[in-house]
């Protein structure tokens, strides 16, 4: 039996993936630097140049950072994704590539392949944390994605663990995005060491310099914090930690070391997450061919 070959795409704040999935493997792939003009078009037009004629068969499924909701996309931290609010991607997309695209968050689109095909497999409620240029997440409780009323359910990055804490681009303060994430880390990295660093180099500093260690064990207390919340909110099973900064191995070990050390009730199985960079494009083909 062959196997089906569809189309997915995955939007994020840095970079635009195209690719050609079979079952659960990504089996080629394009990509281009997201367009940051703030010119909803300019983004299409980048997709459109991204996708050969070939690959418009079926329907595309796409995974992107923001909002969705009834197809329409809004950042909801607009420094991640400069474009206006409610910017009608599925229509954009259907349009411009000739074939019915269907949008989803990009963590929620990872979560459903982690739950599927990944490290996921077998919870009963799970949680999965993308730490990347924010803090995405998605939660599956008895097989279902949740995306609540109008889609923002998941977007675990904004819960508020410091009171007055750090500004957030979503326009509140103390959210894990603004204290954990990649963006976070260089940015607070930086005002500390007083000289610009980004988070890996920050992460990788961190064993050898206390200043650095610093600034890295409380972005993975603010991270501990969230996934106690989550424990204590949902009774979470299973919590998969992905994304370029979950997925550093020195960094899931600080996190690791945190959760043991909390009461046995409040901890979950926590595990690195396996479809890695794959896992938006593979969540969105498997969700559109649901
Ligand atoms: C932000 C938010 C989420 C997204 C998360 C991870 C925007 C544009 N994005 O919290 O929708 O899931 O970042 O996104 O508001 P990533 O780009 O870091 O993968
Ligand atoms: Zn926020």
């Amino acid at each position: 039996v062959a196997t089906e070959l569809s189309t997915a795409i995955d939007i994020g704040g840095t970079k635009i993936a195209a690719a050609r999935i079979a079952g659960d493997r990504v089996v080629e792939r394009h990509q281009i630097a997201t367009p940051r003009s703030g010119v909803f078009a300019d983004m299409v037009d980048a997709i459109a140049g991204l996708v050969p004629a070939d690959w418009r068969d079926g329907r595309i499924g796409i995974a992107t950072t923001g909002m969705v909701r009834a197809g329409r996309l809004t950042a909801l931290n607009p420094t991640t994704l400069p474009i206006p609010d409610d910017s009608p991607l599925e229509q954009a997309l259907s349009e411009a590539l000739g074939v019915p695209a269907q949008a989803f968050n990009d963590a929620h689109a990872a979560a459903w392949a982690e739950y599927e095909l990944g490290a996921g497999r077998g919870a009963t409620t799970m949680a999965f944390l993308t730490v990347s240029t924010g803090v995405g997440g998605g939660v599956v409780d008895h097989g279902r994605l949740q995306v609540g009323a109008d889609g923002f359910a998941g977007h675990l990055g904004h819960l508020q663990v410091a009171l007055g804490g750090e500004p957030c681009g979503c326009g509140r303060s103390g959210c894990v995005e603004a204290i954990s994430s990649g963006t976070a880390l260089a940015r607070i990295g930086s005002r500390v060491l007083g000289r610009p660093i980004d988070a890996g180099a920050l992460i990788a500093l961190a064993e050898t310099d206390a200043d650095a260690a610093r600034v890295v064990d409380v972005a993975v207390e603010a991270l501990v914090a969230l996934i106690t919340n989550l424990r204590a909110d949902n009774g979470i099973d299973c919590l998969v930690l992905g994304g370029s900064v979950g997925l550093n191995p020195a960094f899931f070990q600080r996190v690791s070391a945190q959760v043991a050390h909390l009461r046995q009730i409040f901890r979950p199985a926590l595990r690195s997450a396996e479809l890695g960079h794959d896992a938006g494009l593979v969540g969105a083909a498997r969700l559109v061919a649901r």
